[in-house]
């Protein structure tokens, strides 16, 4: 076997070995239910291997959607060993959730038309059966999907700015990136329940997670919310955290658009309309946020109305939805630049998700600067949606040349190349399965 070969076989043996019969896990041990945006990239893998299991996944995600529109964070399997489990998010107390099954009360990053695009392109050439299956899924739930994007853009864009807002760091799916220090720092945590974390058995080292401290926030925000039973208005009124997020703001641009492509193959122009209008709204929210200083989208903290400036890969959202050409090659050149990408110290060529020259820059500490191999994967789909095969193509073989250690983790240490957090996480896996494809 070449070596693609034998870690193509080895990313398929992952998935395998994380499938429970009902949903992948996201990982073995640290994360044993449905995440909702590692669902999406997930199904980007499956889809190499069995177009129903592809489909069979985004629809149990997609089941436990709520009323409102909102795709939860988790979708709980009936095992114990996560914390915060549905005991602690208590969003039974929503009459907005599934009747089951049970769920976490927030959202992550919309990237979920990008699986059904890679569905829809396996099937195009698999069986007559996968085809006509992949596209009576897209017609029947093309309005589920609509609904996600729509709440999106208007319940957390009140203003209509372009950027929506997030109530906790976990909807940003980068947990304890320094994008979110200084509107945590107005976060302080009161009286609470305790709680015991369970992460840290499952890493090699406490300094690869969030700290304690961090860790009381997360908690009191998802208190904060279930205390308003998740309403939506209501929470926007109580939540002490508040802010816009660039980087998925630019991903509901990007998957809004190809949402709309896919809209017009089912013969809803109607639909494909209302999604072009997010993207653009979106995509104008995202130019707008770069900072003339530094060439970076920034974030927003909505109760002070101050921009975020940390240099993170947050601050390359326009990469991934496109825009303005002078902005995209500006971009461009800043990401493969001494700072990030081409920074000399770099074991792999692949950003890391703070730049080693910013003062927060910490080299095992989770989104604090570690390499993730589906953030990668983002910069690489987005190039390919804007033609930009070449960028496409560095990103592919740095991580493939990263990914080749076998272990399928979750994140690696930028100077050393070294594994942290989760081995033989399904996200990881599924977009080395894609690239390999
Ligand atoms: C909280 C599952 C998830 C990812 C997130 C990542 C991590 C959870 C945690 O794991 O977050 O949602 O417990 O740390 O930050 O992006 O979706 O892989």
């Amino acid at each position: 076997m070449t070596v693609d070969a034998t870690l193509a076989e080895g990313a398929a043996q992952v998935l395998r070995d994380n499938d429970n019969g009902v949903i992948l896990v996201a990982a073995p041990s640290l994360y044993p239910h449905q995440w909702s945006w590692d669902a999406a990239f997930i199904t980007v893998g499956l889809a190499r291997v069995s177009v129903p299991r592809a489909l069979a996944e985004l629809s149990w995600l997609l089941g436990a959607q709520w009323q409102t529109g909102m795709i939860p964070h988790i979708v709980f399997d009936a095992v114990d060993g996560y914390f915060p489990g549905p005991e602690r998010w208590r969003t039974e107390l929503s009459p907005n959730r599934p009747a089951t099954p049970p769920t976490s009360g927030i959202c992550q990053p919309p990237v979920h038309s990008l699986a059904l695009a890679a569905i829809v392109e396996a099937a195009r050439h698999g069986s007559a059966a996968d085809r006509r299956a992949a596209t009576e899924f897209v017609r029947d739930t093309l309005d589920q999907w609509l609904a996600w994007h729509e709440w999106l853009a208007t319940v957390r864009d009140p203003d209509r700015t372009g950027l929506f807002e997030i109530h906790h760091s976990w909807e940003s799916g980068m947990d304890n990136s320094p994008r979110w220090d200084a509107p945590y720092t107005r976060v302080t945590p009161g009286v609470m329940a305790p709680f015991v974390r369970r992460d840290l058995a499952h890493v090699e080292d406490a300094t690869e997670r969030p700290t304690d401290l961090d860790y009381r926030r997360y908690i009191w925000l998802v208190d904060q919310m279930a205390s308003v039973r998740y309403d939506d208005a209501d929470v926007q009124r109580v939540i002490d955290f508040r802010v816009s997020d660039v980087f998925s703001s630019a991903l509901l641009a990007l998957s809004s658009d190809v949402l709309a492509e896919l809209a017009d193959t089912v013969g809803r122009p109607d639909a494909a309309d209302r999604l072009r209008v997010i993207a653009k709204r979106s995509r104008d929210g995202v130019a707008a946020s770069v900072s003339p200083a530094t060439g970076l989208a920034r974030d927003r903290d909505v109760r002070t109305g101050e921009w975020l400036s940390t240099a993170t890969v947050g601050g390359f959202a326009p990469l991934l939805c496109g825009g303005d050409p002078g902005l995209v090659s500006a971009q461009r050149e800043l990401f493969l630049g001494p700072e990030w990408c081409g920074h000399p110290e770099l074991r792999y060529a692949v950003p890391p998700t703070t730049s080693p020259a910013d003062a927060a820059f910490h080299p095992r500490r989770y989104w604090r600067g570690p390499q993730w191999p589906v953030i990668n994967w983002l910069f690489a789909r987005a190039a390919v949606e804007r033609g930009d095969d070449e960028l496409a193509g560095l990103l592919r073989g740095e991580s493939l040349r990263q990914l080749s250690d076998g272990s399928f983790s979750e994140y690696y240490h930028p100077l050393s190349g070294a594994a942290l957090g989760s081995r033989n996480q399904s996200w990881t896996a599924a977009v080395a399965l894609d690239w390999l494809g």
